[in-house]
């Protein structure tokens, strides 16, 4: 861990004021090295209260803090989150993971940043990403499974996300096919994976992360109003981006070790219970092309299987869904 989090760490430890002194200790460092991590954390948003008798005390934490999602995360032995990079502003996370990841960053770096001024959706649409509000994550991942596999790597961000939000916020998140969590029929997140293959392997993927959390009704454009929504507009409070983002994390390394060691199975059956598209009359728009039917299940590739009016059944790979109700 950098000495920035252990700083945090042991301000957090200790409720009351810890010397400057017992911390230059601790950390085997001077006074003044303790002082000037002090007012580097304080540049990036910390509280701190200094008092020359009694030493610091940490008063507020920013609600975006890559200290402490480090921190939470350091010790454990997590594939994801074992790199953790962070910008204030960047055109996209995405498109900086993809670039880190052919420079040749390991399995499991993180991107993390506070506002995207050029956030990706899927097929060249935009994500809005305003500063201070949301999650905007992406993950570098290496994993050995065959290019025709790779939407399992979508629907397993989908089960770890949906996870993280109910346990975190109580809100009954659900996934609908392929790549939206989703309450109360709106948009609380969305999930863009983009891979680097040939025809026999993955050399390395991409999976891009954006969780509405305190972003309000008024911070949304008309376009998105009506049909997005966010931790926020739903339970009436503000949540800690870091623990949403830890959450998450946790929940990622969990299903893929799950990946890498039991397969994709396990990973199926879980989406399909967090699923809100299975079973349901829906309409999917494929390129130029709509269908409307029943979304049956998912196959192995997670494929949606829409069973069409006259009871056969069509694959479909990639597309936008619409649920009828
Ligand atoms: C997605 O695309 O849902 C994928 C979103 C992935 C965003 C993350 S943020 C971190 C990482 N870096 C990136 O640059 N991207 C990823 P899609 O299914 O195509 O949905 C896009 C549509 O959702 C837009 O056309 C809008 O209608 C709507 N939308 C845009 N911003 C939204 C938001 N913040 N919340 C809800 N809906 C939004």
């Amino acid at each position: 861990m950098n000495n920035n989090g252990e700083i945090i760490r042991l301000l957090k430890e200790k409720e009351d004021f810890i010397s400057g002194a017992e911390m230059a200790n601790t950390l085997k460092i001077t006074r003044a090295a303790v002082w000037k991590r002090i007012n580097i954390l304080r540049e990036k948003g910390y509280t701190i209260e200094a008092s020359p008798a009694k030493g610091y005390k940490l008063l507020k934490s920013p609600d975006l803090s890559i200290e402490e999602i480090r921190d939470s995360i350091s010790g454990r032995s997590m594939i994801i989150g074992r790199e953790i990079i962070f910008f204030d502003t960047i055109n996209s996370t995405n498109t900086c993971a993809m670039e880190l990841a052919e420079k040749g960053y390991p399995d499991g770096t993180i991107i993390i940043a506070d506002a995207q001024t050029g956030g990706k959706g899927r097929l060249g649409r935009k994500w809005l990403s305003p500063q201070g509000k949301n999650l905007y994550m992406s993950i570098i991942l290496r994993p050995a499974i065959l290019p025709r596999d790779a939407a399992i790597l979508t629907l397993m961000t989908a089960v770890a996300c949906a996870s993280a939000i109910k346990r975190i916020s109580s809100i009954p998140a659900s996934i609908k096919w392929p790549n939206d969590l989703m309450v109360s029929d709106r948009k609380l997140g969305g999930i863009l994976t983009e891979i680097k293959a040939d025809m026999d392997r993955i050399f390395h993927a991409v999976i891009g992360i954006g969780i509405n959390i305190n972003l309000g009704a008024s911070d949304m454009p008309d376009e998105i109003k009506a049909c997005a929504t966010s931790i926020k507009n739903e339970t009436g409070n503000v949540l800690s981006r870091t623990k949403v983002a830890v959450e998450i994390l946790r929940e990622m390394d969990k299903w893929y070790s799950i990946l890498l060691n039991s397969g994709k199975k396990p990973i199926i059956e879980e989406w399909l219970k967090l699923s809100c598209t299975i079973g349901r009359a829906v309409k999917v728009t494929v390129g130029n092309n709509v269908f409307t039917g029943i979304a049956g299940t998912i196959d192995e590739e997670g494929m949606l299987m829409l069973k069409l009016p006259d009871n056969t059944f069509k694959k479909i790979s990639a597309g936008d869904v619409i649920i009828l109700r």
